[in-house]
């Protein structure tokens, strides 16, 4: 057995040559221990691979303490009210014309059941977890088509009634929440506010363009979070990186809105259509004082079949390719989609099924951790807050530049590197770190490596 006696190992199950899942069911989970630091001189490696291995130690032994499950994943992202992923269309307060939101109410799906699981998962995590909100859509008296869905905008414009009732809709939700010990680190100004340009009709959504975002937050959103006794940070954005840095450039082009702030959110949708050049680095040189976080990410969107594909070896490489490309060109950190869904890919009211890291079948009492779970793992279970990307030198021969990495340096002087092949075959690698010495290694076939040491 190659994992450590406090370690669970992952109960695997096939779908198909190479598409495997790990099952979980309401007494059993493949779990990690914490991860503690190798003696130094040494080093631990942890590896997945398309042939099987999740998330396995192969050097040195854990030690025996407390089991923490999951993969100290710790940025969350909560819709503000309905997404598409609800059972139902809602908002907040759907009593029209109510400017002073005295009607405002939390709905069930909050209080019952996301205010409980953040609860349980707050008590539970080692490590604190930084929450952030997004709203999809105002109430529909706000609205210009009179409706939650599709393509309205708020009526009138920044500074007018609507506007302020909607900035004091987000001090309300965040109230609210901190009635229930919840807060959140951020909010985002609205969920792909161009999300109407590419997405069904039926979709909840409001439409803001980068001059409208920008007048919403310096006379709205901006006062009434600064003068709310939240210290929620504010994120514009949130939508696809084709819009950047022109989006940047309107919005933090204006010196009130950048001081009101704090980063900007990027959806992965359209990726592979815009190099990170031209978008993430220009719009960091631009403004180097905005952090980049990626804001939504998930696989298995817009197909016809195969929302959900379970064991799906790919669909985990494309989110860490997608993680190390984004980290090496000045992003902070990355959230995913749904951090669980059915077997469907749903719930979803408008049929937008899509593919999840963690799969439940309730019909069996059971959830399956896919590719994608470990994948996301190779960076949230070593990569803490507070730890600062580092350069690698490559050196002349080569080798490792056909491969993707990244190397971080943590706050406790720990040092993580993590390689990614995406290739068939074994590619063999050095690691030099001159504080400490050379490693070779091999990065097998398809696989992702997380390596750790110290280097005092
Ligand atoms: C849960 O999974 C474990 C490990 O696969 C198995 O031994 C056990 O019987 C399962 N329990 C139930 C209730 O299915
Ligand atoms: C919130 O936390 C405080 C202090 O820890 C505690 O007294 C209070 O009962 C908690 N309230 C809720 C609703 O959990
Ligand atoms: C910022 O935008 C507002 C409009 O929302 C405008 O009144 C103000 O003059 C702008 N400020 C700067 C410094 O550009
Ligand atoms: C800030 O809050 C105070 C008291 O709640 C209020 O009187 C004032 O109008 C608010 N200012 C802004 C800019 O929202
Ligand atoms: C030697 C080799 O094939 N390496 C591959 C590892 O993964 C990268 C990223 O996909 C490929 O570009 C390399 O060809």
């Amino acid at each position: 057995c190659p994992c450590s006696p406090g370690a669970q190992p992952c109960s695997p199950k096939y779908f198909g040559r190479d598409a495997m899942v790990c099952v979980c069911n309401a007494t059993y989970c493949d779990t990690l221990d914490p991860v503690v630091l190798p003696a130094p001189g040494t080093y631990v490696k942890y590896e997945s691979s398309k042939a099987g291995k999740r998330l396995e130690r192969s050097e040195g032994s854990f030690q025996h303490s407390t089991v923490a499950p999951g993969i100290e994943y710790n940025l969350l992202r909560i819709p503000m009210a309905c997404s598409d992923f609800s059972v139902r269309p809602y908002s907040y307060d759907d009593v029209p014309d109510d400017y002073e939101l005295k009607h405002f109410r939390l709905a069930e799906e909050d209080v019952k059941m996301k205010i409980p699981l953040l609860q349980r998962a707050s008590a539970m995590s080692k490590r604190p977890l930084s929450l952030y909100g997004s709203p999809w859509t105002a109430p529909a008296w706000m609205k210009s088509n009179g409706d939650v869905r599709g393509k309205g905008t708020l009526k009138g414009q920044a500074g007018d009634k609507y506007h302020k009732t909607w900035a004091n809709y987000f001090i309300k939700f965040l109230d609210e929440y901190a009635k229930h010990n919840v807060t959140f680190w951020a909010v985002t100004a609205q969920n792909e506010p161009l999300a109407a340009l590419l997405t069904p009709s039926q979709f909840p959504t409001i439409v803001f363009t980068a001059e409208q975002q920008r007048d919403f937050v310096v006379q709205d959103l901006g006062p009434a979070l600064a003068n709310s006794s939240h210290r929620t940070r504010l994120i514009i954005l949130d939508d696809q990186r084709i819009h950047l840095p022109h989006w940047a450039k309107v919005v933090l082009g204006n010196a009130t809105a950048a001081r009101y702030v704090a980063g900007i959110g990027v959806h992965w949708y359209l990726d592979s259509i815009v190099p990170p050049h031209c978008s993430l680095e220009a719009t960091h040189e631009l403004f180097p004082h905005h952090f980049l976080l990626y804001t939504e990410a998930c696989s298995g969107f817009l197909t016809l079949r195969f929302s959900v594909s379970l064991g799906c070896w790919d669909r985990g490489q494309r989110y860490s390719h997608s993680i190390l490309t984004v980290l090496n060109h000045f992003v902070s950190g990355w959230t995913d989609w749904n951090l669980a869904l059915d077997m469907k890919g749903g719930p979803n009211w408008v049929n937008n099924f899509v593919d999840s890291p963690i799969i439940v079948d309730s019909s069996k009492d059971i959830f399956y951790k896919q590719p994608m779970f470990y994948h996301m793992g190779h960076f949230s279970k070593f990569i803490p807050e507070g730890s600062r990307r580092v350069g690698l030198q490559r050196s002349r021969r080569c080798l490792i530049c056909q491969l993707e990495h990244v190397a971080v340096l943590r706050p406790d002087g720990a040092l993580v590197l993590v390689v990614l092949n995406r290739s068939g075959w074994d590619v063999p690698f050095g690691i030099q770190d001159p504080a400490v010495g050379f490693i070779e290694t091999v990065a097998p076939a398809n696989s992702i490596q997380t390596y750790l040491w110290r280097q005092q």
